[in-house]
């Protein structure tokens, strides 16, 4: 959808009516239905699921289905976690739990993953790069963030980790079906000059259209304090939109904090620390001032991967 939607949005940029249109709900589902390239499945749930009705509906069916169940392993690699129902309850009512600590022994072999493996730089996608991780200065000019798409397909741990027992187990009570493993990602983020407000799609406040549910465990790889670009949830708004919701999928953080003020949750956190949200909430990454490196792992209901 991204490269679909830029390369109207490029062509749209001279006229400014165009370009507000380009940037309106509507427009977003025209360019879903029209992106021909991903699956009529993926189409589907992303235009359906804004309606809460539809959106029920899909849940409910996907909750029926019968499916295998999701492998795990014997052990979990995490050294605390909340218990199941807290964490459960957490979710439900907020929207996201944290309290979730990595053991050092699969942190130490995951930072050693990242440090030999090839990052792709969102300026220049045809050039993958390894990243010096002391390095605080940005790998490119105006390189904001730098992914590694699907690490648990060369790195054992992050493989292991998808796997645990218990993020796993977290994952099926809370999607309420055996889960499916959406997708998983590690980035780094860097600072955008723009300052404190900008409204880039990596920082800017949204909520994901991944599944009918999705719900992620985000880890910290870097110490993240207010400076490093903290992980933003907005909480208790996981569940219905109301039609203000629904037409502003993206807002700008004057329109979080005039509707949402109290409810802002800025997630600070250690290396090795994190947190399982639930995608439909409204989050951010904070624009950071120094760089910042998380890891993702994401588990929904029907979606196997976000395109
Ligand atoms: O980088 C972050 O903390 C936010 C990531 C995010 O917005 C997303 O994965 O949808």
């Amino acid at each position: 959808v991204g490269n679909f939607k830029a390369s109207i949005i490029r062509i749209a940029k001279r006229s400014n009516l165009l370009r507000w249109l380009a940037n309106t709900t509507f427009a977003e589902v025209v360019f879903e239905i029209l992106a021909w390239n991903l699956p009529l499945k993926y189409r589907v749930m992303r235009v359906t699921t804004r309606s809460n009705t539809l959106r029920s509906v899909a849940i409910r069916l996907s909750r029926i289905r019968k499916r295998e169940a999701f492998p795990t392993s014997d052990e979990t690699l995490f050294a605390f976690r909340p218990p199941l129902p807290l964490a459960i309850d957490e979710l439900s009512a907020k929207g996201f739990c944290g309290g979730i600590v990595l053991a050092e022994e699969c942190l130490r072999q995951i930072l050693h993953a990242c440090s030999n493996a090839k990052f792709v730089p969102d300026k220049d996608p045809d050039h993958p790069i390894c990243i010096d991780a002391e390095s605080d200065s940005s790998p490119g000019e105006g390189v904001l963030v730098c992914r590694w798409r699907d690490p648990h397909e060369s790195c054992e741990q992050v493989d292991k980790l998808a796997h645990d027992p218990y993020l796993v187990e977290v994952a099926r009570r809370y999607l309420g079906a055996e889960p499916v493993l959406n997708q998983t990602r590690i980035w780094w983020s860097y600072p955008h000059q723009g300052g404190e407000q900008v409204y880039t799609p990596e920082y800017g406040f949204h909520y994901d259209l991944a599944d009918y549910m999705c719900v992620r465990l985000f880890l910290y790889l870097t110490d993240v304090n207010d400076d490093c670009g903290p992980h933003v949830v907005i909480e208790g708004t996981q569940g219905k939109k109301t039609f203000f919701e629904k037409t502003h999928r993206r807002l700008t953080d004057d329109q979080a904090l005039a509707r949402y003020g109290s409810k802002i949750r800025v997630l600070l956190g250690r290396q090795g620390e994190g947190f399982v949200t639930d995608c439909f909430a409204y989050h951010k990454g904070t624009n950071p001032r120094k760089r910042r490196c998380i890891l993702q792992i994401a588990y929904s209901l029907t979606v196997q991967n976000t395109y």
